[in-house]
């Protein structure tokens, strides 16, 4: 990595994978067989018939023509992805960092951090949960006076207020008891989370008074957070309370959510020597903020409430770095600050970097993560293959930026970054006066007519506006890191029924998809700015979405073909059966290989493929569909958040890795849809075989048996759901119903 001028080396270090070679090897010999198929494809459009399936004549043969023209369209389209998903897979890289010499050469003279934790709704996201994250983030092991978390509250909610003022109390005690004990993780409801048992905890205190001092610790924190949650439930805050801060009086007025004043509130003023928790130690600075909402004006969702978050924190703290976090992501390193500094203060190398992130996890997956939610193979393979290449793309959370590229600084050589700059405070200036200087910069009316949410800030009008802002730095020069210690740096919560994985993934494909097509496709945007690695690896993204026509067409017509006796790929005695094997066997034997290298289990690889197909079925399908209306103008964007709550019977199915389907929607029913039509083409098409073609029929008709089979394996779950289970999670009838009058109307109507 060549040698630093420094004395004592650099900040990080990067390591390439090793056994690429073997890879390139192997991806070249699918390459060979993918381009065989192609190649059978294009030279067999002409027809062999193979077996009396009924009718015959010349309608069936011009089916046959056209199922296997659909076909060759989807083999050209899955080729094409397996070409753009080698980007990512080429030479992954892992970065690793020297804390120590960070210490060493920097000392205490850190540069100040702002943090951001942005929530929307205090029921779908329980402002309990919000603190805790709150919490995490203001223990992190760093100089308190250089700590601000900011806390973006775009529900307007006095509950959210209400719990972030408990917090600050709280934060008095546990603050200095994360220090005393070196607490891991530092969220105090993970901590004390009854999943992660106190076997640790306080291990280098002396007995007694430490365990003392843990339930006492315990105990105020459950008393706060049963003071939330019935503040919650009772939609209320107690009177009493109000006497305390100021703050509260902005709820004199009415508020509703879509239609109040701007609000900012600093909790705690980290400037202030009063500020101190019970070991007379400085807090963090601590603010919330409500920007201005107003029916008349759009608020852009996360993108806007970011910016304001940017824009007040200007003049409250002006940090150099921005951390940003969803609320209920709590961190579970209180040294990933640290870590990221390595990055940034890099003397020789960190000059050009503009973001540093960090993997989404979640710390509700359970062994076999049914609805394959743990991005397993997303953040150990595909984003270190993009590190390579120039950067990981910034996926909204766990991102630590620096303050002046999200204000659209181009990279230049010549840019020195001032590591010590922070917001002055004017002499004598009051809180108040500070909070009325803050206000306006969160109105409605400050963006217009300014280049916010176009060329300064998170960018407006997509629907994954972090994966377009990050393209956009990227494309101004400057490149990012992609850092995935070991030990996580934040948490999630995954989403634990499909309905919610479904929702979740249809918005992710739909604004990826939404930045392909536009003029910030990455291969136009991009050309000549990024590398065309990494431009490959944003449309990997991007194209999620197109993949749900060749998907839903490979699990219907091969199905139906066989059924009504058609043979669409080449017989087992032919040369061309190998290619097409060798193709369908490798590519899951290596998806089988590289999950299992990234720590899943065997279980969770199948759930994974499962929940591969029905997304490209169901919520990519949704996500290209809406796409495209949206393009047309038919319609406007919405943002739906996934709810971080379930109620306690389908928590339980999640835990007992039993799928939660629930209401009857129309996604459900393409779902049962294609499971149910697999099994009547299998036990159909089995039937004919047996009975009615003899044993050379199995020559022409194996691959699809197999593939058909395939297709009901995997959909075991949905069949249990369908017909067997009794709970509520199960299938509804009506469902269950329209499903079948789907498939019998497939079966009926000829293919085409
Ligand atoms: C989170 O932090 C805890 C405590 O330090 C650690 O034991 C655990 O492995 C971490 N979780 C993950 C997923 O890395
Ligand atoms: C909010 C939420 O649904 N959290 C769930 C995460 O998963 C655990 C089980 O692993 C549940 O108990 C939680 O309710």
């Amino acid at each position: 990595m060549g040698s630093s001028s420094n004395s004592n080396g650099p900040l990080f270090v990067t390591e390439e994978a090793k056994g690429r070679g073997c890879y390139k090897v192997f991806a070249s010999s699918m390459l060979v067989g993918i381009l065989l198929i192609w190649f059978y494809r294009a030279t067999h459009h002409t027809v062999i018939l193979v077996g009396g399936g009924g009718g015959g004549g010349g309608e069936e043969e011009e089916g046959m023509r056209w199922a296997r023209i659909g076909l060759f369209m989807a083999e050209l389209w899955f080729g094409f992805y397996w070409i753009l998903t080698q980007s990512v897979r080429w030479n992954p890289i892992r970065r690793s960092t020297s804390k120590d010499k960070l210490a060493q050469r920097y000392g205490s003279d850190m540069p100040g951090v702002d943090i951001f934790v942005c929530t929307a709704d205090p029921h779908a996201e329980p402002p309990s949960l919000v603190v805790s994250t709150v919490l995490s983030v203001m223990a992190y092991d760093y100089p308190p006076e250089k700590l601000n978390v900011y806390l973006s509250d775009d529900g307007g909610s006095v509950l959210t207020f209400y719990a972030l003022w408990e917090a600050a109390r709280f934060a008095k005690h546990w603050l200095p008891f994360c220090r005393k004990y070196n607490v891991e993780p530092r969220s105090p409801a993970a901590y004390f989370s009854p999943l992660d048992a106190p076997q640790d905890s306080c291990s280098g205190g002396n007995g007694d008074a430490a365990a003392k001092e843990w339930s006492s610790v315990k105990d105020l924190y459950e008393e706060m957070a049963n003071r939330i949650d019935s503040a919650v439930t009772l939609g209320k805050i107690p009177e009493e309370v109000k006497a305390y801060h100021k703050g509260f009086s902005e709820w004199n007025f009415s508020i509703s959510p879509k239609d109040h004043h701007p609000i900012v509130q600093i909790m705690i003023d980290g400037k202030d020597a009063n500020a101190v928790d019970n070991t007379a130690v400085r807090l963090p600075t601590l603010v919330y903020m409500a920007r201005e909402k107003r029916p008349r004006y759009h608020h852009n969702f996360k993108a806007g409430a970011m910016n304001a978050l940017i824009r007040v924190s200007s003049v409250v703290s002006n940090s150099p770095i921005i951390l940003n976090v969803d609320c209920d992501m709590y961190s579970n390193n209180s040294e990933s600050i640290k870590d990221a500094l390595c990055f940034f203060l890099d003397e020789e190398r960190g000059q050009n970097i503009g973001y540093v992130q960090y993997p989404q996890n979640y710390n509700n997956i359970t062994q076999s993560d049914l609805y394959g939610n743990s991005l397993t193979v997303i953040n150990e393979v595909e984003l270190p293959g993009l590190d390579y290449w120039g950067g990981p793309l910034y996926i909204g959370t766990g991102c630590f930026h620096r303050r002046e590229i999200l204000c659209g600084r181009r990279y230049s050589r010549d840019y020195k970054e001032d590591w010590r700059r922070g917001a002055q405070r004017q002499a004598g200036e009051s809180v108040e006066k500070l909070e009325e200087r803050a206000k306006p910069l969160a109105t409605c009316t400050y963006e217009l007519n300014t280049q916010w949410g176009n060329e300064i800030g998170l960018k407006y009008g997509c629907a994954v506006e972090d994966v377009i802002t990050g393209l956009l730095i990227q494309c101004r020069g400057w490149k990012s890191i992609y850092f995935n210690p070991p030990r996580k740096g934040f948490l999630g919560v995954a989403p634990t029924t499909m309905a919610q994985t479904l929702l979740q993934h249809k918005r992710w494909s739909e604004g990826n998809l939404q930045i392909f097509l536009s003029k910030h496709c990455p291969f136009l945007l991009g050309h000549g700015k990024i590398r065309l690695g990494l431009q490959m690896g944003y449309s990997i993204y991007g194209l999620w979405g197109p993949n749900s026509f060749p998907t839903l067409y490979y699990v219907a017509v091969p199905s139906l073909a066989l059924l009504r006796g058609i043979s669409l790929f080449p017989k087992v005695t032919s040369l061309w059966f190998i290619p097409f094997t060798y193709v369908m066997v490798a590519r899951h034997i290596y998806s089988l290989v590289e999950a299992l290298r990234c720590g899943c289990t065997f279980n969770g690889w199948w759930n994974g493929q499962r929940m591969w197909m029905i997304r490209r079925v169901t919520s990519y399908l949704y996500g290209t569909i809406d796409t495209v209306v949206k393009m047309l103008g038919l319609s406007k964007m919405a943002f739906a958040i996934t709810t971080k709550v379930s109620d306690e019977d389908a928590s339980k199915r999640y835990e007992q890795d039993v799928m939660e389907f629930g209401y009857s929607s129309p996604m459900l029913v393409i779902i049962s849809t294609v499971a149910l039509l697999n099994i009547v083409c299998l036990v159909g098409g089995l039937f004919r075989l047996v009975l009615g073609w003899g044993v050379a029929a199995w020559d022409a008709y194996l691959i699809q048996v197999i593939l058909c089979g395939m297709i009901v394996a995997i959909n075991m779950p949905i069949y249990d759901a369908l017909f067997f289970r009794k709970d509520k999670g199960n299938i509804p009838p009506s469902v269950t119903f329209t499903s079948l009058a789907f498939v019998l109307l497939l079966c009926a109507i000829p293919l085409m």
